[in-house]
Protein backbone atom coordinates (compact mmCIF):
# COMPACT_ATOMS: atom_id res chain seq x y z
CA UNK A 1 0.00 0.00 0.00
CA UNK A 2 1.18 3.84 -0.67
CA UNK A 3 0.58 6.81 1.16
CA UNK A 4 -1.59 8.07 -2.28
CA UNK A 5 -4.82 9.65 -0.43
CA UNK A 6 -7.79 7.60 -0.74
CA UNK A 7 -11.66 8.97 0.19
CA UNK A 8 -13.66 6.15 2.17
CA UNK A 9 -17.60 6.59 2.55
CA UNK A 10 -18.52 6.79 5.80
CA UNK A 11 -19.66 2.67 5.47
CA UNK A 12 -16.45 1.56 4.16
CA UNK A 13 -14.49 3.99 6.88
CA UNK A 14 -16.27 2.14 9.16
CA UNK A 15 -15.68 -1.63 8.08
CA UNK A 16 -12.39 -0.80 7.77
CA UNK A 17 -12.17 0.23 11.49
CA UNK A 18 -13.80 -2.83 12.35
CA UNK A 19 -11.99 -5.48 10.12
CA UNK A 20 -15.21 -6.47 8.49
CA UNK A 21 -15.26 -7.51 4.89
CA UNK A 22 -15.39 -5.22 2.22
CA UNK A 23 -15.93 -5.97 -1.96
CA UNK A 24 -15.07 -3.46 -4.23
CA UNK A 25 -17.64 -2.60 -7.43
CA UNK A 26 -16.79 -0.87 -10.51
CA UNK A 27 -18.18 2.45 -11.85
CA UNK A 28 -17.60 2.04 -15.66
CA UNK A 29 -20.90 -0.48 -15.65
CA UNK A 30 -22.80 2.19 -14.40
CA UNK A 31 -22.21 5.47 -16.41
CA UNK A 32 -20.96 3.03 -19.42
CA UNK A 33 -22.46 -0.55 -19.30
CA UNK A 34 -26.07 0.14 -18.86
CA UNK A 35 -29.01 3.19 -19.21
CA UNK A 36 -30.05 5.72 -16.73
CA UNK A 37 -32.21 4.63 -14.67
CA UNK A 38 -31.71 1.31 -14.44
CA UNK A 39 -27.74 1.84 -13.71
CA UNK A 40 -29.03 3.74 -10.61
CA UNK A 41 -30.92 1.03 -9.81
CA UNK A 42 -28.42 -1.71 -10.07
CA UNK A 43 -26.06 -0.23 -8.67
CA UNK A 44 -27.82 0.24 -5.52
CA UNK A 45 -29.24 -3.47 -5.64
CA UNK A 46 -25.96 -4.52 -6.46
CA UNK A 47 -24.67 -2.71 -3.17
CA UNK A 48 -27.56 -4.00 -1.09
CA UNK A 49 -26.74 -7.73 -2.16
CA UNK A 50 -23.40 -6.87 -0.74
CA UNK A 51 -24.70 -6.17 2.58
CA UNK A 52 -27.14 -8.76 2.62
CA UNK A 53 -24.11 -10.83 2.46
CA UNK A 54 -22.17 -9.34 4.85
CA UNK A 55 -19.95 -7.31 3.68
CA UNK A 56 -19.95 -3.51 2.39
CA UNK A 57 -20.06 -2.75 -0.82
CA UNK A 58 -17.01 -0.10 -1.73
CA UNK A 59 -18.10 1.19 -5.19
CA UNK A 60 -15.00 2.83 -6.65
CA UNK A 61 -14.92 6.18 -9.19
CA UNK A 62 -13.07 9.16 -8.99
CA UNK A 63 -14.88 12.66 -9.05
CA UNK A 64 -13.40 16.08 -9.21
CA UNK A 65 -10.08 14.94 -8.73
CA UNK A 66 -10.46 12.44 -5.18
CA UNK A 67 -10.40 9.08 -5.44
CA UNK A 68 -13.00 7.90 -3.97
CA UNK A 69 -13.69 4.19 -1.93
CA UNK A 70 -17.24 3.84 -1.43
CA UNK A 71 -19.63 6.29 -2.90
CA UNK A 72 -21.90 8.23 -0.20
CA UNK A 73 -25.91 7.70 -1.84
CA UNK A 74 -26.14 11.22 -3.28
CA UNK A 75 -22.97 10.65 -5.24
CA UNK A 76 -24.19 7.62 -6.81
CA UNK A 77 -26.84 9.28 -7.83
CA UNK A 78 -24.92 12.12 -9.44
CA UNK A 79 -22.36 9.41 -11.35
CA UNK A 80 -25.37 7.76 -12.58
CA UNK A 81 -27.19 10.70 -14.01
CA UNK A 82 -23.54 12.34 -15.68
CA UNK A 83 -23.15 13.02 -19.02
CA UNK A 84 -19.46 12.08 -20.37
CA UNK A 85 -17.99 10.82 -17.83
CA UNK A 86 -14.19 9.56 -18.21
CA UNK A 87 -13.62 5.79 -18.80
CA UNK A 88 -10.36 5.66 -16.79
CA UNK A 89 -8.53 2.24 -17.21
CA UNK A 90 -4.87 1.98 -16.35
CA UNK A 91 -3.27 4.71 -18.51
CA UNK A 92 -5.72 7.72 -17.71
CA UNK A 93 -6.30 7.49 -13.94
CA UNK A 94 -3.43 9.27 -12.79
CA UNK A 95 -4.28 12.20 -15.77
CA UNK A 96 -7.86 12.51 -14.31
CA UNK A 97 -7.01 12.70 -10.53
CA UNK A 98 -4.65 15.16 -11.32
CA UNK A 99 -6.46 17.13 -13.60
CA UNK A 100 -9.23 17.36 -10.99
CA UNK A 101 -11.74 15.41 -13.48
CA UNK A 102 -14.66 12.94 -12.68
CA UNK A 103 -14.25 9.42 -14.44
CA UNK A 104 -15.79 5.86 -13.96
CA UNK A 105 -13.33 3.07 -13.11
CA UNK A 106 -13.05 0.07 -15.44
CA UNK A 107 -12.03 -3.05 -14.13
CA UNK A 108 -8.22 -2.43 -14.37
CA UNK A 109 -8.62 0.74 -12.60
CA UNK A 110 -10.99 -0.26 -9.86
CA UNK A 111 -8.37 -3.30 -9.13
CA UNK A 112 -5.55 -0.44 -8.48
CA UNK A 113 -7.86 1.85 -6.47
CA UNK A 114 -9.22 -1.52 -4.38
CA UNK A 115 -5.35 -2.68 -3.88
CA UNK A 116 -4.07 0.62 -2.78
CA UNK A 117 -7.28 0.27 -0.42
CA UNK A 118 -6.36 -3.09 0.76
CA UNK A 119 -9.43 -4.22 -0.74
CA UNK A 120 -8.82 -8.39 -1.99
CA UNK A 121 -12.10 -9.01 -3.43
CA UNK A 122 -14.19 -6.93 -6.12
CA UNK A 123 -17.26 -8.33 -8.27
CA UNK A 124 -18.29 -6.57 -11.47
CA UNK A 125 -20.65 -8.14 -14.54
CA UNK A 126 -17.88 -9.26 -17.45
CA UNK A 127 -13.84 -8.03 -17.62
CA UNK A 128 -12.75 -6.45 -21.01
CA UNK A 129 -10.65 -9.06 -23.01
CA UNK A 130 -9.78 -9.70 -26.35
CA UNK A 131 -11.96 -7.99 -29.30
CA UNK A 132 -12.71 -9.91 -32.33
CA UNK A 133 -10.60 -8.71 -35.21
CA UNK A 134 -7.65 -8.02 -32.72
CA UNK A 135 -5.03 -9.35 -34.90
CA UNK A 136 -5.37 -6.19 -37.02
CA UNK A 137 -6.96 -3.59 -34.76
CA UNK A 138 -5.10 -4.99 -31.76
CA UNK A 139 -7.72 -4.47 -29.11
CA UNK A 140 -6.60 -6.07 -25.88
CA UNK A 141 -8.47 -4.67 -22.98
CA UNK A 142 -5.62 -3.63 -20.28
CA UNK A 143 -7.76 -5.70 -17.67
CA UNK A 144 -5.88 -8.41 -18.90
CA UNK A 145 -2.78 -6.97 -17.81
CA UNK A 146 -4.16 -5.52 -14.80
CA UNK A 147 -5.27 -9.03 -13.59
CA UNK A 148 -1.75 -10.28 -14.34
CA UNK A 149 0.09 -8.03 -12.24
CA UNK A 150 -2.49 -6.76 -9.35
CA UNK A 151 -3.56 -9.17 -6.60
CA UNK A 152 -7.51 -8.45 -6.35
CA UNK A 153 -9.56 -11.64 -7.01
CA UNK A 154 -11.91 -10.53 -9.71
CA UNK A 155 -15.83 -12.52 -9.64
CA UNK A 156 -16.79 -11.89 -13.24
CA UNK A 157 -19.78 -13.78 -15.19
CA UNK A 158 -16.73 -14.83 -17.68
CA UNK A 159 -16.33 -12.84 -20.92
CA UNK A 160 -19.19 -11.63 -23.32
CA UNK A 161 -19.41 -13.61 -26.76
CA UNK A 162 -18.87 -10.22 -28.29
CA UNK A 163 -15.05 -10.45 -27.33
CA UNK A 164 -12.75 -13.15 -28.67
CA UNK A 165 -13.18 -15.44 -26.08
CA UNK A 166 -10.61 -18.39 -27.17
CA UNK A 167 -7.89 -15.47 -27.62
CA UNK A 168 -8.71 -13.79 -24.19
CA UNK A 169 -8.35 -17.29 -22.20
CA UNK A 170 -4.87 -17.86 -24.35
CA UNK A 171 -3.70 -13.51 -23.31
CA UNK A 172 -4.92 -14.78 -19.79
CA UNK A 173 -3.03 -18.04 -19.70
CA UNK A 174 0.17 -16.19 -21.27
CA UNK A 175 -0.12 -14.08 -18.82
CA UNK A 176 0.05 -16.60 -15.67
CA UNK A 177 -3.59 -15.60 -14.56
CA UNK A 178 -5.44 -18.42 -12.95
CA UNK A 179 -9.08 -18.25 -14.45
CA UNK A 180 -11.42 -20.21 -12.13
CA UNK A 181 -14.70 -21.21 -13.03
CA UNK A 182 -16.96 -21.48 -9.89
CA UNK A 183 -18.81 -24.71 -9.53
CA UNK A 184 -18.90 -26.10 -12.84
CA UNK A 185 -15.91 -27.12 -15.78
CA UNK A 186 -17.18 -24.36 -18.28
CA UNK A 187 -15.60 -21.21 -18.81
CA UNK A 188 -18.82 -19.00 -18.37
CA UNK A 189 -20.30 -17.28 -21.21
CA UNK A 190 -21.82 -14.19 -19.54
CA UNK A 191 -25.44 -14.14 -20.38
CA UNK A 192 -25.17 -18.13 -20.60
CA UNK A 193 -23.94 -20.17 -17.76
CA UNK A 194 -21.92 -22.17 -20.23
CA UNK A 195 -19.69 -21.99 -23.20
CA UNK A 196 -17.77 -24.49 -25.19
CA UNK A 197 -14.58 -23.94 -23.76
CA UNK A 198 -13.68 -25.70 -20.54
CA UNK A 199 -11.69 -23.40 -18.27
CA UNK A 200 -8.41 -23.69 -17.13
CA UNK A 201 -9.47 -24.27 -13.38
CA UNK A 202 -12.30 -25.37 -11.21
CA UNK A 203 -13.16 -24.45 -7.73
CA UNK A 204 -16.34 -25.49 -6.11
CA UNK A 205 -16.38 -22.75 -2.99
CA UNK A 206 -15.64 -19.18 -1.44
CA UNK A 207 -13.20 -21.03 0.61
CA UNK A 208 -10.92 -22.67 -1.55
CA UNK A 209 -10.88 -19.11 -3.66
CA UNK A 210 -9.99 -17.52 -0.58
CA UNK A 211 -7.19 -19.96 -0.08
CA UNK A 212 -6.15 -20.21 -3.60
CA UNK A 213 -5.54 -15.86 -3.15
CA UNK A 214 -3.66 -16.31 0.11
CA UNK A 215 -1.12 -18.93 -1.44
CA UNK A 216 -0.59 -16.88 -4.24
CA UNK A 217 -0.01 -13.87 -2.06
CA UNK A 218 2.13 -16.13 0.54
CA UNK A 219 4.01 -17.53 -2.36
CA UNK A 220 5.15 -13.67 -3.50
CA UNK A 221 3.64 -14.09 -7.16
CA UNK A 222 1.89 -10.93 -8.29
CA UNK A 223 -1.49 -10.41 -10.03
CA UNK A 224 -5.17 -11.82 -8.80
CA UNK A 225 -7.46 -13.85 -10.22
CA UNK A 226 -10.42 -14.26 -12.58
CA UNK A 227 -13.28 -15.98 -11.10
CA UNK A 228 -15.76 -17.01 -13.50
CA UNK A 229 -19.19 -17.33 -11.69
CA UNK A 230 -21.96 -18.45 -14.15
CA UNK A 231 -25.03 -16.64 -14.63
CA UNK A 232 -28.00 -18.29 -12.42
CA UNK A 233 -29.98 -20.79 -15.09
CA UNK A 234 -33.44 -19.06 -14.55
CA UNK A 235 -31.96 -15.93 -15.60
CA UNK A 236 -29.83 -16.80 -18.99
CA UNK A 237 -30.31 -16.54 -22.46
CA UNK A 238 -28.77 -19.12 -24.69
CA UNK A 239 -26.08 -18.83 -26.79
CA UNK A 240 -28.35 -19.62 -30.10
CA UNK A 241 -30.63 -16.78 -29.27
CA UNK A 242 -27.88 -14.27 -28.62
CA UNK A 243 -25.22 -15.07 -31.81
CA UNK A 244 -27.35 -13.45 -34.51
CA UNK A 245 -27.41 -10.43 -32.02
CA UNK A 246 -24.11 -10.17 -31.23
CA UNK A 247 -23.18 -10.48 -35.46
CA UNK A 248 -25.45 -7.73 -35.88
CA UNK A 249 -24.10 -5.93 -33.33
CA UNK A 250 -20.76 -5.69 -34.60
CA UNK A 251 -21.47 -5.33 -38.04
CA UNK A 252 -22.86 -1.77 -36.81
CA UNK A 253 -20.19 -1.20 -34.97
CA UNK A 254 -18.03 -1.54 -37.99
CA UNK A 255 -20.28 0.48 -39.91
CA UNK A 256 -20.22 3.28 -37.89
CA UNK A 257 -16.29 3.17 -37.27
CA UNK A 258 -16.90 2.85 -33.56
CA UNK A 259 -12.85 2.09 -32.10
CA UNK A 260 -10.84 1.95 -28.92
CA UNK A 261 -12.59 2.81 -25.71
CA UNK A 262 -16.20 3.14 -27.54
CA UNK A 263 -16.47 -0.12 -28.62
CA UNK A 264 -18.14 -2.12 -25.50
CA UNK A 265 -20.14 0.57 -24.68
CA UNK A 266 -21.50 0.78 -28.16
CA UNK A 267 -21.84 -2.74 -28.47
CA UNK A 268 -23.61 -3.11 -25.29
CA UNK A 269 -26.27 -0.39 -25.80
CA UNK A 270 -26.72 -2.23 -29.53
CA UNK A 271 -27.30 -5.48 -27.61
CA UNK A 272 -29.37 -4.22 -25.05
CA UNK A 273 -32.11 -2.52 -27.91
CA UNK A 274 -31.56 -5.89 -30.05
CA UNK A 275 -33.13 -7.79 -27.03
CA UNK A 276 -35.09 -4.94 -26.52
CA UNK A 277 -34.01 -4.42 -22.86
CA UNK A 278 -33.54 -8.44 -22.47
CA UNK A 279 -29.81 -8.70 -21.89
CA UNK A 280 -30.12 -6.12 -19.60
CA UNK A 281 -32.33 -7.99 -17.13
CA UNK A 282 -29.62 -10.86 -17.52
CA UNK A 283 -26.39 -8.75 -16.69
CA UNK A 284 -28.53 -7.50 -13.59
CA UNK A 285 -29.04 -11.32 -12.76
CA UNK A 286 -25.40 -11.97 -13.15
CA UNK A 287 -24.00 -8.91 -11.29
CA UNK A 288 -26.40 -10.02 -8.63
CA UNK A 289 -25.13 -13.03 -8.03
CA UNK A 290 -21.20 -11.89 -8.47
CA UNK A 291 -21.78 -9.65 -5.28
CA UNK A 292 -22.93 -11.83 -3.50
CA UNK A 293 -20.27 -15.18 -4.08
CA UNK A 294 -17.49 -11.68 -4.02
CA UNK A 295 -19.36 -11.04 -0.11
CA UNK A 296 -18.40 -14.70 0.74
CA UNK A 297 -14.93 -14.78 -0.67
CA UNK A 298 -14.54 -11.81 1.56
CA UNK A 299 -15.65 -13.06 4.62
CA UNK A 300 -13.26 -15.99 4.46
CA UNK A 301 -10.17 -13.50 3.50
CA UNK A 302 -11.04 -11.25 6.60
CA UNK A 303 -9.60 -13.53 8.96
CA UNK A 304 -6.71 -13.81 8.01
CA UNK A 305 -5.71 -10.29 6.82
CA UNK A 306 -6.99 -9.32 10.38
N1 LIG B 1 -18.01 -5.83 -19.72
C1 LIG B 1 -19.30 -5.72 -19.36
N2 LIG B 1 -19.80 -4.53 -18.94
C2 LIG B 1 -18.99 -3.46 -18.85
C3 LIG B 1 -17.61 -3.60 -19.18
C4 LIG B 1 -17.16 -4.80 -19.61
O1 LIG B 1 -20.01 -6.69 -19.39
O2 LIG B 1 -19.47 -2.39 -18.48
C5 LIG B 1 -16.68 -2.47 -18.94
C6 LIG B 1 -15.81 -2.80 -17.71
O3 LIG B 1 -15.61 -1.64 -16.95
C7 LIG B 1 -14.51 -3.26 -18.34
C8 LIG B 1 -14.45 -2.35 -19.53
O4 LIG B 1 -13.39 -3.10 -17.50
O5 LIG B 1 -15.79 -2.31 -20.02
C9 LIG B 1 -13.53 -2.86 -20.59
O6 LIG B 1 -13.39 -1.89 -21.56
P1 LIG B 1 -12.27 -2.04 -22.70
O7 LIG B 1 -12.74 -3.20 -23.52
O8 LIG B 1 -12.33 -0.74 -23.43
O9 LIG B 1 -10.98 -2.28 -21.99
MN1 LIG C 1 -10.28 -1.75 -25.95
Amino acid sequence: MTDFPLTFSAEVATARDSKRPIVALESTIITHGMPYPQNLEVARQVEADVRAAGAAPATIAVIDGQLHIGLEAEQLIALAQAKNVSKLSRADMAVCIATGGTGATTVAATMIAAHLAGIAVFATGGIGGVHKGAEETFDISADLLELAQTPVTVVAAGAKAILDVPKTLEVLETQGVPVIAYGQDSFPAFWSATSDLTAPLRLNSAAEIAAAHLTRAAMGLPGGQLIGNPIPAEDEISAATLAPVIAQAQQDAETHNITGKGVTPYLLQRIFELTEGRSLTANIALVRNNARLAAEIAAVLIPADA
